[in-house]
């Protein structure tokens, strides 16, 4: 008889490791190893040959690198994943692997900062033509798909709005009418909130950095796919255009962080719709930007997509920049500083901070004000979340 499919929290904590092959270590080791020894001159060739699996070097792979994506592909019900130096490292290496001058890429209205300046102020320097349309119309998609489209990047939720795009209905739309790939940045749900994979995408993209790390100590990134696309970039991609591996060091700190990442997302959430009401309740906030609220545009669309709503919150302040960086100030448990998913609670000002990438004419036509301010709720107790909100609220009256 076959056993049941192992749940996502088991998979988290035990998926691609065997102690035994390790001396029961409970932990995997750290390979702290550049480069890896061959039996024979001909084992070398075949393993550059990608005829004969194993090591080589670790820009290309290394055994704790290769476990942590073994259990990433898991995570996210993929045939394989790639790790990265940096979340940014995984985009670029998607991007300059996959697209070449005259290619056409189409990613939605607002993208994280620097993955905006990417697309819009970089590749088109190299002959890219990056095309913009409302992700959250898919039916209009079309109208941007051509034989060029090469590739469709999104973000859901897409911050700093926390926008929600349907997958499944984009993926459907960009494969009826392209041969292009669609890829999902899905860094502010995680594989526990949300699989794109499931719904029609071809590619996922993680900054590991935020919850599946989730202890603010590690820069990475990843991509999740079919194997035939992760070994083109790692082969291509990492190994000659942008060297943009991972240490063994941060893999071991991020296989750390996994094992607990269903029972932090939880928290994260729960304290997150706490937050989320309790502000939009006072009348010192114009506008509450979550996909748990009733208010939101696509309230309905999160419910059916996401498991829980996750728990990056913006809000608009009223009185502007000013109440909003005497409000900034004025906080005192909740940390000023950008990123998202860490244990502690952070607050910052995307219009000058994640967001400022984007040049002011940008800001104005993404409605990206001055009177927005993000927050990442963490796992504090949610009452001096709450009362640390409240002081700086009234801290920072409109005026
Ligand atoms: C931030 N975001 O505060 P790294 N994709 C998404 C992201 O939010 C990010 C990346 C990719 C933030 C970083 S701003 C200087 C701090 C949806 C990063 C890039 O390269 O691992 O930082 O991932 O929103």
């Amino acid at each position: 008889m076959q056993s049941p499919p192992l749940s996502l929290a088991t998979r988290a904590i035990h998926a691609g490791y065997d102690a035994s092959a390790h001396q029961g270590a409970l932990n995997p080791p750290i390979f702290w190893s550049s480069t890896f020894a061959f039996d024979s001159a001909e084992q070398g060739a075949a393993r550059f040959a990608q005829e004969e699996p194993g090591m080589i070097y670790t820009r290309i792979t290394n055994p704790t690198v290769q476990l942590l994506e073994e259990r990433l592909a898991s995570l996210e019900g993929g045939e394989a994943a790639l790790a990265f130096g940096s979340g940014m490292g995984a985009i670029c290496t998607l991007m300059w692997t996959l697209l070449r001058p005259g290619d056409e890429l189409l990613v939605d209205l607002t993208l994280y900062g620097c993955t905006h300046a990417l697309v819009h102020h970089l590749l088109p320097d190299f002959g890219i033509v990056t095309r913009v349309a409302d992700f959250t119309q898919p039916g209009e998609l079309a109208a941007h798909l051509n034989a060029r489209t090469k590739l469709v990047l999104f973000e859901t939720p897409a911050s700093p709005h926390m926008r929600v795009v349907d997958i499944a209905a984009v993926s459907e739309m960009v494969h009826a009418h392209s041969t292009a790939l669609v890829a999902v940045d899905s860094t502010y749900c995680t594989p526990y909130l949300q699989q794109p994979l499931k719904l029609g995408a071809d590619v996922v993209v993680h900054s590991l950095t935020k919850y599946i790390n989730g202890h603010g100590d590690v820069i990475a990134g990843a991509l999740v796919g079919t194997r035939a696309l992760m070994s083109t970039l790692r082969f291509v991609g990492i190994k000659e255009l942008t060297g943009a591996c991972m240490s063994p060091m941060d893999a071991y700190l991020i296989l750390r962080g996994l094992k607990t990442l269903p029972v932090r997302m939880d928290r994260h959430c729960a304290n997150a719709q706490r937050v989320a009401e309790f502000l939009e309740a006072r009348s010192e906030v114009a506008r509450v930007k979550f996909p748990g609220l009733p208010s939101h545009p696509q309230y309905a669309l999160a419910r059916r997509q996401m498991s829980q709503p996750g728990a990056v919150i913006a809000f608009d302040i009223h009185g502007g920049l000013d109440a909003g960086r005497r409000f900034i100030n004025a906080l005192r448990l909740v940390t000023r500083a950008v990123s998202l998913g860490d244990a502690e609670s952070l607050a910052q000002h995307p219009a000058s901070m994640t967001h400022a990438t984007y040049t002011p004419e940008e800001r104005a036509q993404h409605m990206i004000g001055d009177s927005l301010i993000r927050l990442s709720i963490g796992l504090e107790g949610i009452e001096d979340i709450l009362e640390d909100l409240r002081q700086a609220l009234e801290a920072s009256p409109a005026g």
